[in-house]
């Protein structure tokens, strides 16, 4: 029986969001004693758990059916493989948000990065780097390094970094600033885009739907309410990403319950507004399983 393939990232940054996705999708795995290999028990996927790095060239070459990478790693991979088209984004999953910035020395007397032409730059993405900077028409000698990019121009091997930024404090550690953003990334899910044949590709068709139905449902609400049945319009236009609510009547009244699942975040701030147009009772209940 065809099995599938997903790779995911052993340990690092994306591997807790990423297991987590894949067993709210109802998968359970049997953990090998390496934990490199868990074998799927009640449904035919199995899981690598490997360098982030690693990912794209496994969907690359064929050894998984699926992945989820920062889309930094995807493009670095891409680009260094000239595989344009190898592999196919499927969906943003929403975490591992981080930006590949230049950054300068604080007291480096430079307010555009075309002022860097000429120069090194350091970087651990030297294609996603060269590439960019190209776009930009700015020519760069890059100096590839596998981590530590921070310290090089404190060392003097660089004047500039490109570098992944979260928060910016790692930078403002090492005394740089950062110039221009050069790739925002978050973490994704690919596929491979060499053909898998009829049966897996059911099999992958299945797991995808499950885990747009896991994103969705994590994203979504469902909210009760009772409102004046002349204010339905109103109320309905006040639900963030709903269109067509159940509306019930309400026996004996002028009002009437209205049920919705709402596809985008409920703020406290809505609750006030619907409260205000005439809302009551108002309910908002978290979404487990979605299937559309
Ligand atoms: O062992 P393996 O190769 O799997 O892990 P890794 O060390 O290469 O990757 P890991 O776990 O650090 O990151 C995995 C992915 O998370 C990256 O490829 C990005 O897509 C994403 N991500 C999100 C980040 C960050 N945020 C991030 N802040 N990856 C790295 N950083 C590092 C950055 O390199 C810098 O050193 O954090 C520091 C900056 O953070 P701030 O908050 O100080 O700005
Ligand atoms: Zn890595």
């Amino acid at each position: 029986m065809s099995r599938l393939r997903v790779a995911i990232q052993k340990s690092g940054r994306l591997s807790e969001r990423s297991q987590e996705i894949l067993k709210n999708c109802g998968l359970r795995f049997a953990q090998s004693k390496d934990k490199l290999f868990w074998y799927g028990q009640d449904f035919p996927v199995d899981l690598l758990l490997v360098r982030d790095d690693d990912i794209p060239r496994l969907l690359l070459d064929g050894v998984c059916e699926l992945g989820i990478v920062g889309e930094n790693v995807a493009r670095e991979v891409m680009l260094e493989r000239n595989a344009g088209n190898g592999l196919s984004c499927r969906r943003k999953l929403g975490f591992g948000h981080c930006r590949l910035s230049l950054a300068v020395p604080e007291d480096m007397d430079i307010s555009t990065s075309a002022q860097l032409e000429g120069m090194r730059v350091a970087t651990s993405f030297p294609a996603l780097t060269r590439n960019t900077l190209m776009e930009k028409n700015i020519n760069m000698h890059i100096v590839e390094l596998s981590g530590s990019v921070e310290i090089a121009p404190g060392l003097g091997t660089a004047d500039a970094i490109a570098d992944l930024v979260s928060t910016g404090s790692t930078l403002r550690a090492n005394h740089l600033r950062e110039l221009e953003v050069l790739f925002h990334s978050q973490a994704a899910l690919y596929c491979t885009s060499i053909s898998i044949g009829e049966a897996k590709q059911v099999l992958l068709n299945r797991l995808l739907s499950r885990i747009e139905g896991v994103l969705q449902a994590a994203e979504s609400k469902y909210v009760m309410l009772h409102a004046p049945r002349d204010a339905i319009d109103k109320v309905t236009a006040l639900l963030p990403g709903v269109e067509h609510p159940s509306i019930m009547p309400l026996e004996g009244s002028d009002r009437v319950a209205l049920h919705a699942v709402c596809g985008e975040t409920v703020f406290w701030e809505h609750l006030e507004a619907l409260k205000a147009a005439g809302a009551s009772a108002i309910l908002v209940l978290p979404v487990e399983k979605m299937l559309a």
